[in-house]
C-alpha cells in the first residue's frame, strides 16, 4: 500500500505519540531491511500498521481473541499482549491487508515466537530500538542491531524478560519459546 494512504489510516487509530513512535519504527525497519536483505516495502506495511489495535478496547480485543480462536491462553495474560494477534486480524478485516507475512509480523511482534521470520525479527527489534524508545540498554541494543541482527535480538528479549521478572509479571510462552530458539540457533 502507499505510504502515505497506509499512515492516514492509522493515524486516525493511535494518538500523537504512538503516531510518532510508528513513524520511528517505520524509519528503523526501513534501515533494517536494507541492511539485512528484507523486502523494505513489506517491513515499511508492517510498521506502519504493528500498533494498529493498540487503542481498542479491552472488551473488544478479548471478544475477538475468543470468536477467532486465537490461543486462550491469552486471556490470562497481560493485556498488553492483545493488541498485537488482534492488530493482524484487524488489518485484514478493516484494511484488507493480506499478505501473511505482513500480518505475521504484526501478529508476533510484541511476544516474538518459535521461528520468527526475517520480517517478524525486523519488525520486534525495530519497535523496541526505534529512536523515540528511552530506556536503560536501548543504546547497547541500538549498537548491537548494526552488527547482528540475532544478538540484537537475544539482547533485547533477554532485556524485556528480566524487566517482567523484575516486576513480578508473568512472560507469556511465546516469549519464552522466541528466546529459547535464539539460544539454542547459536545465539
Ligand atoms: O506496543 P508497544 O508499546 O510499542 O510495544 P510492544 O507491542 O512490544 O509491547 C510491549 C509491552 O508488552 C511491554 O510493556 C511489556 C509488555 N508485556 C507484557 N507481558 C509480556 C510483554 N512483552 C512480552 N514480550 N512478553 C510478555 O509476556
Ligand atoms: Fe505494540
Ligand atoms: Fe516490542
Ligand atoms: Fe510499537
Amino acid at each position: 500500500m502507499d505510504q502515505n494512504k497506509a499512515l492516514s489510516i492509522v493515524k486516525k487509530q493511535i494518538t500523537e505519540k504512538r503516531y510518532i513512535h510508528t513513524l520511528g519504527v517505520m524509519e528503523t525497519a526501513i534501515q533494517l531491511a536494507e541492511k539485512y536483505g528484507a523486502d523494505t516495502k513489506k517491513a515499511e506495511t508492517s510498521a506502519i500498521f504493528h500498533d494498529y489495535a493498540k487503542f481498542r478496547p479491552l472488551n473488544e480485543m478479548r471478544q475477538i481473541i475468543v470468536e477467532q480462536q486465537f490461543d486462550p491462553r491469552l486471556l490470562q495474560f497481560n493485556p498488553e499482549l492483545w493488541h498485537a494477534p488482534v492488530g493482524a486480524y484487524l488489518v485484514q478485516a478493516e484494511v484488507g491487508i493480506t499478505d501473511p507475512e505482513i500480518l505475521d509480523a504484526i501478529r508476533y511482534h510484541t511476544s516474538g515466537r518459535i521461528g520468527m521470520t526475517l520480517l517478524d525479527k525486523i519488525i520486534y527489534l525495530a519497535d523496541y530500538i526505534e529512536p523515540g524508545r528511552m530506556f536503560p540498554g536501548v543504546e547497547d541494543a541500538r549498537e548491537l542491531a548494526q552488527i547482528s541482527l540475532d544478538k540484537a535480538l537475544v539482547y533485547s528479549v533477554r532485556n524485556t524478560i528480566q524487566f517482567l521478572l523484575s516486576r513480578n509479571q508473568t512472560v507469556y510462552p511465546d516469549t519464552i519459546d522466541f528466546y529459547n530458539d535464539l539460544i539454542m540457533k547459536g545465539e
